[in-house]
């Protein structure tokens, strides 16, 4: 199994300063050293993406649209040519807006591919919709055809293919959802597991439907966009956005076992740790976190494995 790692220092989709500063965090932290620790784990560090400083564009209640733009346009283009390398797509947020940069370069490799939305909010917001006018609450809204006509004419995005069907889209972990947002989810029966199915059914069962739901042959490419907000607010505090109630770092590291699982995880996302919120302690632990729900989805054992070759017992 081979992964290429990318980082993308990027926060113009939310308002709050740190979050750029992850990917250098968690490469601090030993990212690279313990993902090759896992067994049989080929690894490739694809450095970071750079934004360059670019003109703004005015969009009502869209923030920063020609950066988000511009870095998603850059990171797709990433996203793809890892793939094309035969390698898992990891990309190190940076906020949750570069999720469009993510889910366009994969689905131009694998346009069968599903996606499955980890997150304490939706994310399908329009500029319309949202209360906030951050990117960061729109990336899904952005990538699905079925949203096309609620958008205005949106400039410097022509790079996009609209084409990703929210057909082929889940979540879990949700509990803080705006009205349109639940409208939307309710209108297109999108496969979600909301903290409280998650209380009712287990975090084995919720992935395991959510699956079932959008690929019954168990044959279709796996995207996992994870916002550490999923997580409860005490195991992750370091994040823009925190909610209470949310996924214990054990239901999250479960999640990502059952998705590793499959052998068909092709990309994930880590984002929203803002290393900047909050005390040395919190900081840890939350880039720790990062890192277990990396090391999962990429077939680190919690019971151990066994070297090859050793020893005969
Ligand atoms: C809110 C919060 N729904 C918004 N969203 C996110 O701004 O649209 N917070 N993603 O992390
Ligand atoms: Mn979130
Ligand atoms: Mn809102
Ligand atoms: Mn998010």
């Amino acid at each position: 199994r081979k992964v290429g790692i990318i980082g993308v220092p990027f926060e113009k989709g939310q308002k709050k300063y740190g979050v750029s500063v992850a990917p250098a965090a968690l490469r601090a932290a030993g990212l690279i050293e313990k993902l090759k620790e896992i067994e049989g784990l080929d690894v490739k560090d694809y450095g970071d993406i750079e934004t360059p400083g670019i003109k703004e564009v005015n969009v009502a209640n869209m923030d920063h649209l020609a950066l988000v733009s511009a870095c998603n346009k850059h990171l797709s283009a990433c996203v793809t040519q890892v793939l094309k390398d035969n390698r898992i797509a990891v990309t190190i947020g940076g906020d949750h807006s570069i999720g469009l940069g993510t889910v366009d370069g994969h689905y131009k490799v694998n346009n069968d591919m599903i996606l499955i939305w980890v997150d304490a909010h939706a994310d399908i917001n329009t500029n319309k919709t949202s209360d906030s006018g951050s990117v960061h609450g729109m990336p899904v809204a952005l990538l699905v055809k079925e949203f096309s006509n609620y958008w205005p004419y949106l400039p410097t995005m022509d790079w996009q293919d609209v084409v990703f069907s929210i057909k082929s889209l889940g979540y879990i972990g949700l509990r803080s959802v705006d009205n349109f947002e639940r409208l939307a989810i309710e209108k297109y029966k999108v496969p979600t597991f909301a903290m409280e199915d998650v209380e009712e059914h287990g975090i084995k069962n919720s992935i395991q439907h959510v699956l079932q739901a959008l690929d019954p042959t168990n044959s279709r490419p796996i995207h996992v966009s994870f916002d550490i907000d999923a997580l409860d607010a005490l195991e992750a505090p370091s994040t823009g956005t925190p909610v209470r109630g949310g996924l214990t770092l054990r239901e999250a590291i479960n999640l990502m076992e059952i998705v590793y699982a499959t052998g068909r995880l092709r990309a994930i996302d880590l984002v929203e740790i803002n290393p900047a919120i909050g005390n040395e302690k919190d900081r840890q632990q939350t880039i720790d976190a990062g890192l277990c729900i990396l090391k999962a989805a990429l077939g680190f054992s919690r019971r151990g494995t066994a070297p090859r070759g050793v020893l005969d017992l």
